[in-house]
């Protein structure tokens, strides 16, 4: 493959070397784009990265196991790697940010592409990898001076964790900029935290950085007081919460009730125990993004992973009307909560379309 473009057919290629999880094949391909003229960036940007995208979907839909899934991100790394190795790199700048996850978020590719670009854009970097906790990325930060850090949130949920490395920052006069899909559209969740910057993208992150050097402490936080009392209940109150909502949910999915009959009678068999944390994994989630969306005070966050639920179960045969039961379960728990009530109302409102299927006659 001789390529000088990204094409469809490049693309479509690229993403048959992750289906067959070929290594070879991928690095090939992509370091042939390199070669043949096409920009490390365009290559990072326009073909990993959207592929990968491509490789999600096809997990959620039920497409692709869990393994298939972690084979083809596994390439995907090594072509970031190849692609970073077989371009210039613009050396010696004093300009030096730190990339990190949010605590809680295991998604480091975003965050390896993003700083393989910036390195080539002639940043100097520092790649701390996945779910960094405030502490750490405190003292790493005392310890190498950067003049930016760069937070990478994939998850929703993570927002709260987000919001103390933010805040960690802050204190020790570093400057945050945010990305990633996490932080919400435009990153509405990310200057509610008070970071000081967002970026769409790693192209537009090293764009903004260049143009408005040095970076400059200047975001404010805006969650508010009585909201992370709320939250604080919520984490507080989360085993209860997710021990009665595994107990009304029992029938829907299988593994929490395959539990719950294996420990009756013989002990828990592996596969059950594994259903089990899925289950309990899921509705885990489905928590902490009710949480987050207390904490900033916005209910899309709740709402969105909703959506993702209902895809989620309809492409697995779960039926999607349990979370139609979950919000009710947890609207009955939660009364003393008037920012969770709320939420929980916009959740069960963004689920109407569920309810009025459910009615239509058969
Ligand atoms: C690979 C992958 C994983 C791997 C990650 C391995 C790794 N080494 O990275 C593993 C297996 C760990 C994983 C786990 C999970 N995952 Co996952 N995962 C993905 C997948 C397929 C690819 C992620 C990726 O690399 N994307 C490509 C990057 C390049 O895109 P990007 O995030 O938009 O990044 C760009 C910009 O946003 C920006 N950017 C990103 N960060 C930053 C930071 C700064 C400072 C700046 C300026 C810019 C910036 O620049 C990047 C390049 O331009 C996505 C699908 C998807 N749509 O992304 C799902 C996805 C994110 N995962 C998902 C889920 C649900 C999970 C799990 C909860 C699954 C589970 N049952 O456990 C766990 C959660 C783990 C955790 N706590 O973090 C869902 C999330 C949906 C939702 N609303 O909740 C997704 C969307 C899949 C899907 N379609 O359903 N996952």
């Amino acid at each position: 493959m001789n390529a000088n473009r990204i094409t469809d057919a490049v693309q479509a290629d690229f993403d048959a070397c992750l289906a067959d999880a070929d290594e070879g094949g991928a690095l090939e391909l992509a370091v042939g784009l390199v070669t043949s003229g096409v920009s490390a960036e365009d290559v990072l940007l326009g073909l990993v990265a959207p592929a990968q995208v491509r490789v999600g979907e096809r997990w959620a839909s039920g497409e692709w196991t869990v393994a298939r899934e972690h084979a083809a991100t596994h390439v995907s790394r090594l072509t970031v790697d190849a692609v970073a190795a077989a371009a210039p790199v613009g050396g010696g700048s004093p300009r030096h940010v730190l990339v990190a996850c949010g605590d809680g978020e295991w998604h480091v590719l975003p965050s390896h592409i993003l700083t393989e670009v910036l390195r080539l854009r002639g940043f100097r970097v520092r790649s701390l990898g996945g779910s960094v906790s405030p502490h750490e990325l405190l003292s790493d930060v005392h310890q190498t001076g950067p003049d930016v850090v760069a937070l990478s949130c994939t998850l929703t949920f993570n927002l709260p964790l987000a919001h103390r490395q933010i805040e960690t920052c802050r204190c020790a006069g570093v400057p945050v900029m945010t990305g990633g899909p996490g932080f919400g559209p435009e990153g509405t969740w990310a200057y509610a935290l008070g970071a000081d910057l967002y970026a769409a993208d790693a192209r537009d992150a090293a764009d903004a950085l260049l143009h408005r050097w040095p970076p400059v402490l200047c975001g404010k936080s805006s969650v508010q007081a009585a909201a992370v009392e709320e939250y604080a209940v919520l984490v507080r109150r989360r085993p209860e919460l997710l021990a009665h909502l595994a107990h009304v949910l029992r029938d829907v999915f299988p593994g929490l009730r395959a539990r719950a009959n294996s420990s009756a009678t013989s002990g828990s068999s592996a596969t059950s125990g594994r259903d089990h944390e899925e289950g309990t994994g899921f509705l885990g989630r489905l928590l902490d993004s009710l949480a987050a969306a207390v904490f900033v005070d916005d209910a899309r966050v709740f709402t969105g992973q909703l959506a993702f639920a209902t895809a989620y179960f309809s492409a697995r045969s779960v039926d999607p009307h349990c979370l139609l039961t979950m919000t009710d379960a947890l609207t009955d728990r939660l009364r003393g909560s008037p920012r969770t009530l709320d939420t929980l109302s916009a959740g069960r409102q963004s689920l109407v379309p569920l309810e009025a299927e459910s009615r239509r006659p058969e």
